[in-house]
């Protein structure tokens, strides 16, 4: 085996006398590439320090990636922000009855987005948005239809399984029929978002009349029977406990353990302005960059570990890096709204591929633009940038 650079940090750390001994025998065994297992991931939780648990994590990133932090070139429609569900957490949604106060975007407005893309290197459209009444699966379908009819190379990533659950009740069709209907019309991957905190207690609480965890993790099995990649999210630093995150990443580790189908985990840290939960403090930087050192030695195997900066911010993205996470996801061109709307200090999110390698760059890592399913693309390591590029707004 290689010794990576960090390896002597890991060593140095477990030869430790004050070091816990819990701590020791989980870090000895995600030396041996063993599984560590809920109660450890409990432990980790409770008893880990920031240095200990990025010194670790950093290792697993390293040993996976090396220094390659991946992003791509995206945009996202959010074809409505009216929603029948009520979650609690929510800044974004407007209820159908209030709906002149959101939006709703027609299938040619939709298409004017994809058309300003002309010409333009995205590789990527990202779909999400709210559960409307009226938007249905043959309205999605025809709008896949025509994205790929107008540009057959852009990968359509969309609909989270809440909207999915949704819509193929709606159209009286199994999730499989479903999900055959959609890929069939071009929908070739899908986001992680709906997953929330998947444990029925604090479901109950944030988010109770939406699609439950089997119901959510069913949805990505038909995905991945087909041989469709998805994510999957976990929104952090709410009501939830160390243990409901340990029950979270296991369902999600168990279901990889199956098929196989996960590409990333991305958890969501949870931003508390202009929803009902917003007498709930946000989490702390520190607390933030443990979550994800400790998602990064749980689930083993998912490829990658996620930050979305448009909603961690710029400047704890970056920290991020050193705590297991790998990829920064994409530019975005200012095309959501889900974060700003609930507080996120990126207003208006939106980084040209400069900024975004900069960005990598200046935390000592190795900037590689990716598609949707990890192919790389192309590697910014000794890429030059103009200070135009660099100052682009
Ligand atoms: O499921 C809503 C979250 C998600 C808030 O797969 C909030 O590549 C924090 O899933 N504070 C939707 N989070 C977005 C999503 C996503 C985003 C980027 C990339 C990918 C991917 C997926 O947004 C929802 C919910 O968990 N969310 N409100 C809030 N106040
Ligand atoms: Fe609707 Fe999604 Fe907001 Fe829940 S998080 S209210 S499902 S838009």
């Amino acid at each position: 085996m290689t010794m990576r650079q960090d390896y002597p940090a890991v060593q140095t750390l477990l030869q430790q006398a004050a070091l816990d001994t819990d701590l020791k025998n989980i870090a000895e065994k995600i030396l041996r590439q063993e599984r560590i297992t809920p109660a450890d991931g409990l432990t980790l939780f409770e008893k880990g320090d920031i240095g200990f648990l990025g010194a670790l994590a950093n290792h697993v990133r390293e040993r996976m990636h090396g220094d390659k932090t991946y992003f791509n070139r995206n945009f996202h429609i959010e074809p409505t922000n009216v929603c029948v569900f009520t979650c609690h957490f929510c800044s974004y949604s407007r209820l159908y009855k209030n709906r002149e106060d959101g939006w709703e975007l027609s299938i040619d407005q939709m298409m004017d987005i994809v058309k300003s893309y002309d010409g333009q290197p995205v590789t990527e459209v990202h779909i999400v948005g709210g559960v409307h009444p009226k938007m249905q699966l043959d309205f999605f379908v025809e709008l896949i239809k025509q994205i790929k009819a107008h540009r057959p190379d852009l990968h359509v990533k969309g609909f989270t399984a809440v909207e999915l659950d949704y819509m193929f009740r709606k159209a009286k069709v199994s999730v499989d029929e479903g999900m055959r209907i959609l890929n069939e019309a071009g929908l070739q991957s899908m986001p992680g978002g709906g997953a929330e905190i998947f444990h029925p207690d604090v479901r109950a609480k944030i988010c109770h009349d939406k699609v439950d965890a089997d119901g959510w993790l069913a949805i990505h099995r038909a995905a991945h029977n087909r041989g469709m990649v998805t994510n999957a999210t976990m929104l952090y630093g709410h009501i939830e406990s160390y243990e409901h995150r340990i029950d979270h990443m296991e369902r999600l580790r168990q279901l990889q353990d199956e098929t196989h189908g996960f590409n990333t985990f991305i958890p969501l840290k949870f931003r508390n302005k202009g929803n009902d939960m917003s007498d709930i403090p946000e989490s702390s930087i520190v607390e933030d960059l443990k979550l994800y050192a400790v998602a990064r030695l749980y689930m083993d195997n998912f490829p990658h570990l996620k930050a979305y900066w448009p909603m961690l911010g710029r400047n704890t993205a970056q920290l991020t890096l050193s705590f297991g996470v790998n990829d920064l996801d994409g530019t975005i061109d200012d095309t959501t709204k889900i974060y700003s709307m609930a507080g996120a200090e990126e207003q208006n999110p939106s980084m040209n591929t400069a900024q975004l390698a900069h960005l990598i760059k200046q935390a000592g890592r190795k900037p590689v633009e990716r598609d949707t399913v990890y192919h790389e693309i192309k590697d910014y390591t000794d890429v030059v940038f103009s200070d135009e590029e660099l100052l682009a707004k």
